[in-house]
């Protein structure tokens, strides 16, 4: 029987863009999908960003997103735009009674985020954030372990994010270093990431006590404005820009119904640190640690090991069993950073005409928004926040 076909319109040329049309063009192709997505409308900013459309798969392109959300064939709105058009976009993408997906964070404010996660709700579509490291296969599993008991009861949790792109001061000004554009800085671009992943595989954050940093306060404003890279084809002018976000953020925090004690680092400016992504996780039978560096596999420890065995183990997350790991390749073959998107596309797709969302929804994406607006309270009242 001929599947029912559902057209997506994506909104964002850029890294995230390429990310999620190399996932709508894949997915149906290592997954099997109720569904058959069709790649039907590209959206973006500047027409030269549109010229990859073609070559990404799409049939057409636009610069109009407001006509594209209300267009009578598009089924789903996959919105990976600077932050601050997340609202406008998937609100009129759920007036419109389209299926939503949209990058994180949600939103820029709280009031964005429930705006976002009340037009959803009302207009009885799917929505999904993309926090994609859920959707790691070493994650995953690590996410059944916790379930199963086999870490036990959990004293520590601890998250990394490290990155390094702007540690040059020649690095100009870019979307994400504007509040107006991008809300927070490291906290809501990247903080986000292991805000969801505590919430996601240990509980609910109670309360927070946190610093904030800006290291590097100016930088070359340029004439396009657009992308993180900065460096390709950005063309400088004289003037410099005020960067009014954090260039780092740091938080303890406190877990609803846990005793755990969490800690949190998101920074772009950890030298030499390109995409790494940290968690740690201590439990009173066993460890995990995990890095989205060496992606594919975690460390285990179990302390119920003979004591003669005892040790943190490398254990191979695409040997078959691990969640989505079947879909790719033979054991050791290894996948990468887009095939998580692939993979939150899968979740997405084969849930689309059942009544729950086993994934990162807006639900989700809004109780993240609330701890990072309380990380950002804490760090101005210099005191321990609750989580509204
Ligand atoms: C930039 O920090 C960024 O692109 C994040 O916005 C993404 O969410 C992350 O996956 C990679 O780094």
């Amino acid at each position: 029987m001929a599947k029912k076909t559902l057209n997506v319109a994506l909104v964002g040329a850029q890294f995230m863009g390429k990310a999620h049309s190399n996932a709508w063009r894949k997915v149906g192709m290592f997954f099997d999908l109720p569904v058959k997505p069709v790649m039907k409308v590209l959206c973006g900013k500047f027409p030269e960003e549109l010229e990859v459309a073609e070559r990404y798969g799409w049939d057409e392109t636009s610069l109009n997103w407001k006509e594209v959300v209300n267009r009578p064939d598009i089924d789903i709105v996959d919105i990976c735009t600077p932050n601050f058009l997340h609202p406008p976009i998937a609100i009129a993408a759920a007036k419109a009674g389209k299926h939503v997906m949209c990058e994180k964070p949600l939103a820029n404010t709280m009031k964005d985020a429930e705006a976002m996660l009340a037009a959803v709700k009302k207009a009885g579509v799917k929505h999904m954030c993309g926090f994609s490291y859920r959707f790691a296969p070493a994650v995953a599993t690590i996410k059944q372990m916790i379930a199963k008991g086999e870490l036990g009861r959990i004293f520590h949790f601890r998250a990394a994010y490290q990155q390094d792109w702007i540690v040059d001061p020649d690095f100009p000004m870019v979307w994400r270093l504007k509040k107006k554009h991008t809300g927070s800085g490291a906290l809501g671009d990247i903080g986000a990431h292991i805000t969801d992943l505590c919430q996601y595989l240990i509980g609910d954050v109670s309360e927070v006590s946190a610093a904030m940093q800006t290291f590097i306060k100016k930088r070359a404003i340029t004439e396009s404005d657009t992308g993180i890279s900065g460096k390709s084809g950005e063309k400088r002018t004289k003037k410099m820009g005020i960067v009014d976000v954090d260039d780092a953020a740091v938080f303890l925090a406190r877990i609803k119904g846990s005793d755990a004690l969490a800690t949190f680092e998101a920074t772009r400016f950890a030298t030499g640190r390109r995409n790494f992504n940290s968690i740690e996780i201590y439990g009173s039978e066993g460890s995990v640690l995990w890095n989205q560096e060496d992606m594919n596999v975690f460390q285990y420890f179990n302390r119920n090991d003979p004591g003669h065995v005892q040790g943190f183990r490398r254990v191979h997350a695409t040997d078959g069993g691990h969640p989505y790991a079947d879909a790719w390749w033979p054991t050791g073959h290894i996948i990468g950073y887009e095939h998580l998107f692939v993979h939150e596309i899968y979740d997405y797709l084969s849930n689309i005409n059942k009544k729950k969302a086993p994934y990162s929804t807006f639900e989700d994406a809004v109780s993240c928004q609330r701890v990072l607006a309380a990380v950002e309270k804490s760090a101005s009242s210099r005191k321990w926040e609750k989580v509204k």
